[in-house]
């Protein structure tokens, strides 16, 4: 595609087959309301009595665009995704757009005690402030902001939030997962919005994800149909470059992919954590991460989903049911990236074709 200044390969068969900080510290949670208590429960302390109404103080606007209009611009995430997929040793520009779109959702936490209303998540498209982008959880996030820009510039009618989210939808479905439900109407927030240290912490052990995801409003089974897009992408100790740039940036500091098609979204994830028997402690100076025989890795809160009895059966169910995966995934997904929205009630959901269902 002429707008990206990488050269354009197309090579559709090879890309299908190969292959947030209330930190939750001690017993507090930072959020921009201050360090207040979190409680003891997996809701992060006493819900709101109107926590219903307060969990979603996000109103999405009634919007002008129709179904079309917003396929559109699906089309030109897909064709861009499709035509430049030699980014990050041909992984291609799925997996980042799918983790763009999931730390922009992720920084939300539900009302409680010490919070009266809900606050974070998509809504305002905050994550392209300097501010939240540069939160260290979102390293390396900057080459999605980089892509999705050149999008903007041709469809400057979508808000941030809308566009995020879409390409986490787009990159889905094209890399082979379930149809994903979306809602547009997400409106601009400005840069004194900005969440910065809100997102989990790859180095800990279940307990803190299931607290983490609670304070999104996530269960042990959303929880975990959730982390199963790790079947997607690579960690990177440096963020692949951009045509033009000489100094990498840094990106998680962990190392390699989880699985062998990291463009293809597949039950992989699970069956590897279920199936292989290889697993050890990766010898490195890095971080703390595990890998197996084929040098894929996993981090120590994906390997925390088979240490934990009850996170256990959820993976053994999925790695059996790939079905049943993809259609738990699509639920939940579109919950990530509508929470603390409400829509009107005349909103449509749009399901978008694929680029391969229009033949283009
Ligand atoms: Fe994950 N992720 N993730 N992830 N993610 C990635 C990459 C990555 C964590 C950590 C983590 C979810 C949850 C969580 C997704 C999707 C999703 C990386 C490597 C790390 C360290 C980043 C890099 O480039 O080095 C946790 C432990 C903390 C934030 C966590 O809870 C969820 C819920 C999703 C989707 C719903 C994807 C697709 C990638 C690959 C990105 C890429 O660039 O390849």
């Amino acid at each position: 595609m002429a707008t990206f200044a990488i050269p354009r390969i197309s090579r559709r068969a090879l890309y299908a087959l190969s292959g947030a900080t209330a930190l939750v510290s001690g017993t507090y949670v930072y959020s921009h309301y201050g360090k207040r208590p979190q409680g003891n429960g997996p809701n992060g302390g006493k819900m709101m009595a109107a926590a219903a109404i307060a969990n979603t103080p996000f109103h999405a606007e009634k919007v002008s665009h129709v179904e079309g209009d917003y396929q559109k611009i699906y089309n030109a995430i897909a064709e861009a995704i499709r035509d430049n997929d030699e980014y990050d040793d041909y992984i291609g520009w799925g997996p980042v757009l799918v983790r763009y779109a999931w730390h922009s959702s992720g920084t939300y936490a539900q009302a409680s005690s010490g919070c009266p209303h809900a606050t974070g998540g998509s809504f305002g498209g905050t994550i392209r402030w300097p501010k939240e982008l540069g939160d260290g959880a979102n390293n390396g996030l900057q080459n999605a902001e980089w892509f999705m820009k050149k999008i903007h510039d041709k469809f400057d009618w979508i808000s941030w939030g809308d566009l995020v989210t879409l390409g986490g939808v787009t990159a889905i479905q094209e890399m082979g997962g379930p149809k994903i439900g979306w809602r547009a109407g997400r409106k601009e927030l400005s840069a004194d919005n900005a969440m910065t240290s809100r997102l989990p912490d790859a180095s800990k052990d279940a307990d803190y994800v299931r607290h983490l995801f609670a304070r999104m409003g996530f269960e042990d089974r959303e929880v975990v149909s959730l982390i199963g897009a790790h079947a997607l992408g690579s960690c990177h100790v440096y963020a692949p470059l951009l045509p033009g740039q000489k100094k990498p940036i840094p990106g998680s500091g962990y190392t390699n992919r989880w699985t062998a098609s990291p463009n293809y979204f597949t039950n992989e994830f699970f069956k590897l954590l279920v199936d292989d028997k290889s697993w050890h402690w990766k010898e490195w100076d890095g971080p703390k991460q595990w890998e197996n025989k084929d040098g894929l890795m996993m981090l120590p809160t994906d390997m925390a989903l088979v240490q934990d009895p009850k996170y256990k059966k959820i993976v053994e169910m999925y790695a059996k049911d790939q079905d049943l995966f993809f259609k738990d995934f699509a639920k939940d997904f579109q919950k990530l990236l509508e929470l603390g929205i409400e829509y009107p009630k005349e909103t449509k959901t749009f399901y978008f074709k694929t680029l391969d269902e229009q033949n283009i």
